[in-house]
């Protein structure tokens, strides 16, 4: 902005002066400067079930074994969270609470969903990317959706699919439909199965075989990775999956290709959308890595690599994807008005159902760090997840103990981009930016923790922070034997001090009856009431 020079006559300077006054009063300046300022590019890259202790910047409890240089980078240059939850221990859930700012559990139907689920986020309602969206920004997904795609009949593969993310906020999609462990496994871009021939039509089925090809059950044989659990339906590029499908055999993909099909295109969505001066839109990414869930099938260069199996290779070619997308900040100059956030949709698993020698390849690591339990898991190691935080100059770098849930990007983000949460269907998300970015310490009071457990039913967790309470649930799961992960479920109610024993060893319910109360009435009235504390 210019600013009058003392050496303009006085008329001159008057007028100029009041025309800014006038400027100055439609629009403070303050205010402007503030909101060009407050309008960075943003990219959220979210891994598939990387646990807390497992990138090496996580010490002291990191990785030691796999080193994730350009995850550390992100830690280096920003901020790295020690308290940050994604809202529950598995897939849809925690994605459909990030992306409307309601926790799941409040609805029926956000479990984890098969692979032919209708889209479970209503179009129209405000959405993470729509607020953005109307913000200003750019927005693109690109990865894994898991949310449903296609309307309440279900997708139409061969079709315009209806209910996909450019539905509900995205300008742009490029997305695999639920997991890699689950059919139909083609990529959709912009509402189309990508390559698919019209004569050789797609058909899933969850319920039942559907079509002539071999199944994992029927002809292990052909499987170049077997199943530990589950698993056993269709053969797709010789790795028995979760439902069956036939057809769209030009569409399938290639598991082996994926972390690059995925990151070339999360790179050419930055290429294509980067704002060239400062008038033009910035944008919004959300890299949905498929990287490390199962099944865990690298590409040849990181195969080996780790000394870990498969899933310590699958962590390497997580971090040269992250790595990829920082070089291509650096090369177009958008390193500085980019705000980077990384972070992990629930805790970490080991054996997911396939025999990929993760369980015995596994060494010292852990997975969890400190933390007790993991995926599917209402303990610590279910939900809390690495989140690191950079936008240089901006935050702040070290470490934060921030109480932060993932239902506050929401919230966060309209803050930041000064746009207004719709509080009828956002109810949970709060405003946390300053815990986000690294200038509040403390974050949230409170937060709720999701295990495997659905809407409706009771085993819901709650944290103050030093304090985590787990309602009694009359199932009382405490194990998945599957995954031989503890899930934390019992009929007793629990109660840990975090401060002190943060792998929650050891249940002092009955020592802390007053605590006990006050954190299930604190739980009961969040569930009763949203955003009533
Ligand atoms: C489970 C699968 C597991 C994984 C998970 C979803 C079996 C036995 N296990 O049902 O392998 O796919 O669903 O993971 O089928 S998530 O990260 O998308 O929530
Ligand atoms: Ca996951």
């Amino acid at each position: 902005m210019l600013y009058p020079s003392f050496s303009l006559r006085p008329l001159i300077a008057l007028l100029l002066v009041s025309g800014l006054a006038a400027l100055a009063n439609a629009q403070p300046a303050q205010t402007r400067n503030r909101a060009s300022a407050e309008r960075p590019n943003i990219i959220l890259i979210y891994a598939d079930d990387i646990g807390f202790g497992d990138l090496s910047c996580y010490r002291p409890a990191g990785n030691r074994i796999v080193q994730t240089p350009n995850a550390d980078r992100l830690a280096r240059e920003g901020l790295r969270h020690r308290r940050a939850h994604s809202t529950s221990a598995t897939c849809t859930p925690s994605r459909y609470s990030m992306m409307t700012g309601e926790y799941a559990w409040r609805q029926t139907g956000t479990g984890i969903l098969p692979g032919d689920a209708p889209s479970i986020i209503k179009t129209g309602r405000q959405t993470l990317p729509l607020m953005l969206k109307t913000a200003g920004y750019q927005t693109g997904v690109v990865g894994k959706w898991h949310l449903g795609l296609g309307g309440p009949e279900g997708p139409t593969w061969n079709d315009e699919l209806q209910g996909t993310p450019n539905d509900v906020g995205f300008d742009y999609s490029f997305v695999m439909a639920a997991t890699g462990d689950r059919v139909p496994t083609v990529y959709v871009e912009n509402r189309r199965v990508v390559n698919l021939d019209p004569a050789d039509p797609i058909r899933v089925s969850y319920k039942e075989k559907i079509g002539t090809e071999p199944t994992g059950k029927e002809n292990p044989d052909l499987l170049k990775m077997k199943p530990s659990h589950g698993h056993d339906m269709t053969i797709v590029n010789g790795v028995s999956r979760i439902g069956w499908m036939t057809g769209g055999k030009a569409a399938r993909w290639t598991d082996e290709d994926m972390a690059d099909v995925f990151t070339r295109k999360a790179v050419s969505f930055i290429e294509t959308n980067r704002p060239r001066t400062g008038k033009e839109k910035p944008f919004f990414l959300y890299f949905a890595t498929h990287d490390i869930h199962v099944p865990r099938m690298p590409n040849a260069r990181f195969v080996g690599k780790s000394g870990m199996g498969p899933r310590g290779d699958a962590l390497l070619e997580f971090d040269y994807s992250v790595g990829e997308i920082l070089k291509t900040l650096d090369r177009l100059g958008l390193t500085k008005n980019t705000l980077v956030l990384l972070s992990s949709d629930n805790g970490a698993v080991v054996d997911d159902g396939y025999q990929d020698e993760a369980v015995e390849k596994l060494g010292d690591h852990r997975p969890t760090g400190e933390l007790r339990g993991g995926k599917g898991g209402v303990f610590e190691g279910g939900t809390r997840v690495p989140l690191l935080v950079r936008w240089p100059g901006r935050v702040a770098g070290g470490v934060t103990d921030a109480l932060f849930s993932q239902v506050d990007l929401m919230a966060s983000l309209a803050t930041l981009t000064r746009q207004t949460v719709d509080r009828s269907t956002a109810p949970d998300t709060q405003n946390q930016l300053d815990a986000l970015l690294g200038k509040d310490r403390r974050g949230r009071t409170w937060l709720v923790q999701q295990g495997g457990l659905g809407a409706n039913q009771k085993g819901l967790g709650i944290t103050d922070g030093a304090w985590k309470y787990i309602e009694p649930s009359p199932k009382g799961q405490r194990m998945n034997v599957n995954t031989n992960t503890e899930l934390g479920y019992d009929p007793a109610p629990q109660l840990y001090r975090l401060t002190d024993d943060p792998g929650e060893k050891t249940n002092v319910a009955a020592q802390h009856p007053d605590v006990v109360r006050q954190l299930q009435t604190q739980l009961d009235q969040v569930r009763d009431k949203p955003n009533g504390l």
